[in-house]
């Protein structure tokens, strides 16, 4: 089982963390761990409360596997000074167990997937970027890296609650000729974990479409992702046509990515500028908590 099988039995659950299933029952009966009814009656633990359980009380996990995991998370516990590292190793040898036990052990330990994903696996990847430069890492193993990252960060979103009914809507995407996926997905997996209904629509997207997905949803927030521009002028006719139909519906537009140069920049209007996905995590939160009031600022600093 991987972390796609949401619900799980108290036994499952009392066996990873290596507890009686008597004592998980009292947790769940206390409303420290949430727990649901099937059709049947049978209690049922979903499987993101459960992480959040471990992230909140440090309990360590006994059986990781039951919870999907690979089996050696958390032993020895990943330090976070070290996880780049490891994460450049795992990555260039195509070793997926690896990568998830990083990213999990992070995750159970308290990280954030913003810290996760700004901290470990982008740089990471820069890394294998430079040493594919060098000639040192070959290209299949560059893109295997990317599939890799992908199906993790993939099962780190399926870790986090899904969003509420009320939650805002988040909307972002690449635009044509830009093919790297990896910052949209990284953008969605931190705004769900922020509580926003985010998605991802994807990559090398016509503008015309993106209007259309913009015009429907209304989101309260757009973000591109901007790591390859081809021609400079249809981007930027593009681009401002996709800003204009946001403003046209309320929705603030917030940018970033490697190929947005300074220069490109002072030719586009755009709520946000966001070098790191911890800025755009900070000024998601400054909507959401001064719901109605415009945002002031070009660019979010540290
Ligand atoms: C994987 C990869 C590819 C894959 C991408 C596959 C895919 N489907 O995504 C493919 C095969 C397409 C590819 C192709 C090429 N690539 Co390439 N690629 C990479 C690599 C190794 C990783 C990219 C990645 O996903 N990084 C991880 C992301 C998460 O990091 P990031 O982009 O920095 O994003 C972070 C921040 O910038 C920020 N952020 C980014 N976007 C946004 C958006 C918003 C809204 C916000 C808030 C934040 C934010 O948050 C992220 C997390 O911190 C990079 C190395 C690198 N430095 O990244 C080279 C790299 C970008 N590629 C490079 C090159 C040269 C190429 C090719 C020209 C190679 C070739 N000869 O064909 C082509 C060009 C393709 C094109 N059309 O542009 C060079 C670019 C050099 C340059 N000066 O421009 C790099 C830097 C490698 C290198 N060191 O030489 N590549």
């Amino acid at each position: 089982m991987r972390p796609t099988n949401k619900l799980i039995t108290p036994k499952q659950v009392a066996q990873a963390i290596g507890v009686s299933e008597s004592s998980l029952k009292r947790w769940c009966d206390r409303g420290v761990l949430s727990t649901v009814r099937t059709a049947g009656g049978h209690r049922r633990l979903a499987l993101e409360s459960v992480f959040e359980f471990l992230r909140q009380s440090g309990q360590p996990l006994v059986r990781p596997e039951l919870l999907g995991l690979p089996s050696n998370t958390g032993q020895p516990p990943t330090v976070p000074f070290r996880a780049r590292e490891q994460m450049f190793a795992a990555l260039v040898a195509g070793d997926e167990d690896q990568c998830r036990r990083i990213v999990f052990d992070l995750y159970l330990s308290g990280k954030s997937a913003c810290e996760i994903c700004d901290g470990v696996l982008a740089p990471a990847l820069h890394q294998i970027g430079a040493r594919w430069e060098c000639g040192d890492v070959a290209i299949y193993r560059e893109r295997r890296a990317c599939e890799i990252a992908s199906k993790t960060l993939h099962e780190l979103r399926l870790a986090i609650r899904a969003p509420s009914i009320e939650a805002p809507v988040a909307l972002g995407a690449t635009l044509e000729c830009d093919p790297y996926r990896l910052p949209t997905e990284m953008i969605e997996v931190v705004m769900r974990e922020l509580g926003w209904n985010a998605t991802s629509l994807g990559t090398q997207l016509p503008v015309a479409t993106l209007i259309q997905a913009v015009r429907d949803s209304q989101p309260r927030l757009l973000w591109v992702s901007v790591s390859c521009v081809v021609s400079i002028p249809g981007f930027l006719d593009g681009y401002t046509l996709l800003q204009r139909a946001a403003t046209e519906v309320n929705t603030v537009v917030a940018v970033g990515g490697r190929a947005l140069t300074a220069d490109l920049r002072q030719r586009m209007t755009y709520a946000a500028y966001c070098d790191t996905l911890n800025h755009l995590a900070a000024f998601a939160t400054s909507l959401t908590s001064n719901s109605g009031r415009k945002p002031s600022c070009d660019k979010v600093e540290d």
